[in-house]
């Protein structure tokens, strides 16, 4: 992309609506604004970001099994009349009424409706276990929207919904997503940690909550300090054998959110227990047969006799996701990206636009870095292009200069920590290309 002529909108000032760094980062950068309380547009470079985040969770997604489909916004209070949620729900639910007065609602989550999709289309136990999920924008009307797209009204939610014949398997079904969840985070280059939890209105009685340790975090949490320096994340993972026991040793340091302390067991702690804030980036429920036994979600067993499937649900909050990982990535100058995610991988800076040299290498290296990358084309002070390029968090930066090139040579620096390396023209091709 070339910033001469790319959609970027970004602040000098601090916009005073924001109380946390991610959420003014993120208007600072031009990567969303908003439109109405709790509710966004995503910009061009926010799009980016959000979806980066969405791919790497549909690949966990589908490398631990579940298979992708797309339910709508729209719902019809039918179904939530049928669990019982429709009233239990209460304001948080954007009730809607059609031309027809019938009772619509904007969901707020799809246990409901894939519990209708399940009962019409799957008839026998051969057909089990399934985990189907979806990402799609979710409405829930808080009472205090804040802090940007970490707590909007309408946001991003990957929800996933296992289906099995008995708990045991509702367990191991359970399991694949605590897994699939640990490699997700990590692979967005955060540290995330299950805590035992609350199920809320969503129900059941076994839950685990991921949160990201963070001062901004809107939970309270309690956490050993061992689980903190665990590091994980080169564990080979195989999905078609037991999971219990990486999940069980994933799950031995006591880690529990606020509602869920044993102030018994944190005594017992001491000087190993750390108190902190977090912010809640997914969170797994298994519930029984609290949907399904309402709603009439059986299929044929083996004998031809009636069984009641298991269920679970699996949220992660992908939008919430990118001020997560800006939360945990920033300094002064603005945004960190994680490679991962990164909106651009590499960013060229052309020291002096309009200088003959420097044009034609810049053309060069945007040319071979292609889409994945961001020119600085634009005639602004150097100064300017280096704050620019730092506030939207690309993790390389080329610097191209006269005095430099008129060597062959270029500077390639870390976002991340700030170093600097001259080196040649061609080596930093090689290195982005
Ligand atoms: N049906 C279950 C699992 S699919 C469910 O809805 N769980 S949830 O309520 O915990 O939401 C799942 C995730 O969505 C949360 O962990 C959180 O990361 C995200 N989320 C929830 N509410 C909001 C909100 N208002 N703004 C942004 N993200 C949110």
């Amino acid at each position: 992309m070339r910033l001469s002529s790319y959609f970027l909108p970004t602040l000098k000032e601090n916009p005073a609506e924001a109380q946390i760094v991610s959420h003014r980062l993120m208007l600072r950068a031009g990567m969303i604004r908003q439109t109405a309380a709790g509710i966004y547009t995503w910009l061009p470079l926010g799009l980016r970001v959000l979806r980066n985040i969405e791919q790497i969770v549909r690949e966990e997604q589908n490398r631990a099994g579940a298979q992708e489909l797309l339910m709508p916004t729209i719902q019809s209070a039918e179904l939530w009349k049928e669990s019982g949620r429709y009233d239990d729900y209460g304001k948080e639910m954007l009730r809607i009424t059609d031309r027809h007065d019938r009772e619509m609602l904007f969901g707020p989550t799809n246990e409901e409706l894939i519990t209708a999709v399940f009962r019409d289309n799957v008839k026998s136990y051969k057909e089990l276990p399934k985990i189907l999920y979806h990402i799609q924008w979710k409405f829930r009307d808080e009472v205090r929207p804040r802090f940007g797209v970490m707590r909007g009204r309408e946001f991003l939610m990957k929800d996933s919904y296992s289906f099995d014949l008995d708990a045991a398997a509702a367990r191991r079904s359970y399991n694949r997503m605590f897994i699939a969840y640990m490699r997700t985070f990590a692979r967005m280059g955060l540290k995330a940690i299950p805590m035992k939890a609350d199920t809320g209105p969503i129900g059941g009685d076994l839950s685990h909550e991921f949160h990201i340790l963070a001062e901004t975090g809107e939970s309270g949490v309690f956490v050993h300090r061992d689980f903190i320096d665990m590091d994980w994340k080169d564990r080979e993972v195989d999905y078609s054998g037991d999971l219990q026991p990486l999940v069980d040793e994933l799950t031995s340091k006591y880690a529990v959110t606020e509602e869920k302390q044993d102030e018994a067991v944190q005594a017992a702690l001491g000087d190993k227990l750390v108190s902190a804030r977090g912010i809640e980036v997914g969170h797994i429920f298994y519930f029984g047969t609290k949907y399904s036994k309402a709603m009439g979600a059986v299929v044929t067993g083996p004998n031809s006799e009636a069984i009641t499937v298991e269920m679970g649900s699996y949220g992660i909050g992908v939008s919430r996701l990118v001020a997560a990982i800006i939360e945990a990535s920033h300094d002064d100058n603005g945004i960190i990206w994680p490679d991962a995610v990164a909106p651009f991988r590499v960013g060229v800076i052309n020291l002096k636009s309009g200088d003959a040299a420097c044009d034609e290498s810049c053309e060069k290296l945007y040319k071979a870095f292609g889409e994945g990358s961001v020119y600085d084309d634009r005639d602004e002070r150097a100064g300017a292009k280096f704050a620019n390029m730092d506030l939207i968090g690309v993790p390389y930066q080329v610097i191209v200069g006269p005095k430099g090139i008129a060597k062959g040579l270029v500077e390639i620096k870390d976002r991340r920590t700030g170093e600097r390396q001259e080196v040649s023209l061609d080596e930093a091709l090689a290195r982005f290309a």
